[in-house]
């Protein structure tokens, strides 16, 4: 009887998902296969420089979900599901000011935090949970019939619950019990084929695409699941020639001669699926939504608070020339990164604008570390070639590109009433509502490239004075 850990746990699910998924989405197998192209192709084209961002192992097998949740219960609910498979989270995130499109949703995404667990394995899921009290978009009657609707189902049954804290308190389950764990979980997720209220859905569609397809159904399922790729412009290219729509657009950074940082996304558009529905005549028969999609990803380093600033500032200053002068986004977008950041990653490093995690230069002379000076700056190491730099990739989404991922599939705008206020969530809320802290993605980057610069420390036997650059020095 074999102990299955957290993280073998968590691989084993991942993988159970995307089998599920493909069945229900046969695009997302094409996506799949596509994606493996893209990346051995790469591979063969730049050699090992390749995985400087991740093994092509891990890269080919890293995927993540996109799930959706109607209330705090179901949140809390979730969260326990995802502590046995080591997932915790990450990063908040408010989606429905992030588009003038309806999204009503207020999100985090559970992953591995450590860096050996991602490592192993990097599942993660981004998890939104409806904001069914906030008056712009419901009014005081809707608010009421859907949180009744919501409390009066059950989307995680107890026997899944029970193992689930089993295994997180165990830090696994032995073998009968965790096929049982991974067989409720991944059923949890599973498109229902319980007839949808057609008269209750459109009501809410009228609202918002993302409040139907989240409160008038009476389960869960994956929306997406995403695969990484090495070059997603060569992806988007490939999927075009299949014959396949994608959305107009890669959200996020442009593609440019320097370093790829955060996050590169874009998908194809969702498509029809057959569903049942009760039909407002009493009648039950079949009919379509389009929900799901497929979504892709390109991974970059992370960036620090001071690198983000930075990347926000230039999302603004592109904004400010296309409405200006027109023009393709894209481009635009390439030439303000060409005027404002630092082409390599040594530029990064040294203005401190990502993570890093470092360690002393095997090439580093006995001569060179017998004269450092009394007080060392990070500068001074990494322009001295005394510290290697290695980059951390950046393990979270951005709040603009997931809107516009939500946006770009949504059948309407729904509504919103702007003047009304709105309710206060913020990552405080969210962890009373997850029953656990939301981690801060910058305080787990900073403290991996912190460890890593405490050995330094020790093995240069200095203090490091500052991480950041002094342009003066
Ligand atoms: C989640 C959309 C956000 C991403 O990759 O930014 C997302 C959803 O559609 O439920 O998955
Ligand atoms: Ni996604």
């Amino acid at each position: 009887m074999a102990f299955q850990e957290l993280w073998q746990l968590r691989a084993a699910f991942a993988i159970e998902l995307s089998d599920m998924y493909g069945q229900e989405v046969p695009a997302y197998n094409t996506l799949v296969d596509v994606s493996t192209d893209v990346n051995r192709d790469y591979m063969e084209r730049i050699g090992a420089e390749a995985e400087r961002l991740g093994s092509i192992q891990r890269v080919t097998a890293e995927r993540h979900g996109a799930i959706r949740v109607g209330s705090p219960q179901e949140m809390s609910q979730v969260a326990r599901v995802y502590a046995a498979f080591g997932m915790y989270p990450v990063g908040f995130y408010d989606l429905r000011d992030a588009s003038a499109s309806s999204v009503p949703v207020v999100s985090t995404a559970f992953r591995p935090i450590e860096a050996d667990e991602l490592a192993k394995n990097p599942f993660r899921v981004f998890t939104s949970m409806l904001a069914s009290d906030d008056p712009r978009f419901f009014s005081p009657d809707q608010q009421r019939r859907l949180q009744d609707f919501i409390n009066a189902r059950e989307l995680f049954p107890a026997e899944l619950l029970t193992l689930a804290d089993k295994a997180a308190e165990q830090g696994g389950l032995d073998d009968p019990e965790a096929v049982q764990l991974l067989e409720l979980a991944t059923r949890a997720f599973k498109l229902s084929d319980d007839p949808v209220d057609h008269a209750w859905y459109k009501e809410l569609e009228d609202v918002s695409a993302v409040a139907a397809d989240i409160g008038g159904v009476t389960s869960t399922h994956i929306n997406h699941l995403t695969p990484r790729v090495l070059d997603i412009d060569d992806l988007y290219e490939r999927m075009e020639a299949l014959g396949i729509t994608m959305i107009d657009e890669v959200q996020g950074p442009p593609a440019w001669d320097g370093p790829d940082v955060l996050l590169r996304q874009t998908s194809f558009r969702a498509l029809d699926e057959e569903r049942i529905f009760k039909f407002e005549d009493g009648t039950i028969g079949p009919g379509e939504l389009r929900v799901r999609f497929g979504e892709v990803e390109q991974r970059g380093i992370a960036l620090t608070p001071k690198g983000r600033e930075l990347y926000d500032q230039m999302l603004a200053e592109t904004d400010r020339r296309l409405n200006e002068n027109g023009g393709i986004r894209t481009d635009v977008a390439r030439q303000v990164w060409a005027e404002n950041l630092p082409d390599t990653e040594h530029g990064l490093a040294r203005e401190d604008l990502a993570f890093f995690t470092y360690r002393v230069a095997e090439d580093a002379s006995s001569e060179t570390l017998a004269q450092l000076p009394e007080h060392v700056t990070l500068v001074y190491l990494i322009d001295n070639g005394i510290v290697i730099a290695e980059p951390i990739v950046y393990e979270d989404f951005l709040p603009r590109s997931a809107a516009g991922i939500f946006q770009s599939n949504l059948t309407s705008e729904g509504s919103r009433d702007d003047a009304l206020q709105g309710t206060d969530y913020d990552i405080d809320v969210m962890s009373e509502i997850v029953g656990r802290p939301v981690a801060d993605p910058h305080d787990l980057y900073r403290k991996q490239q912190d460890e890593s610069l405490a050995v330094v420390s020790a093995q240069l036997d200095r203090a490091i004075d500052s991480i950041v650059a002094n342009p003066t020095t």
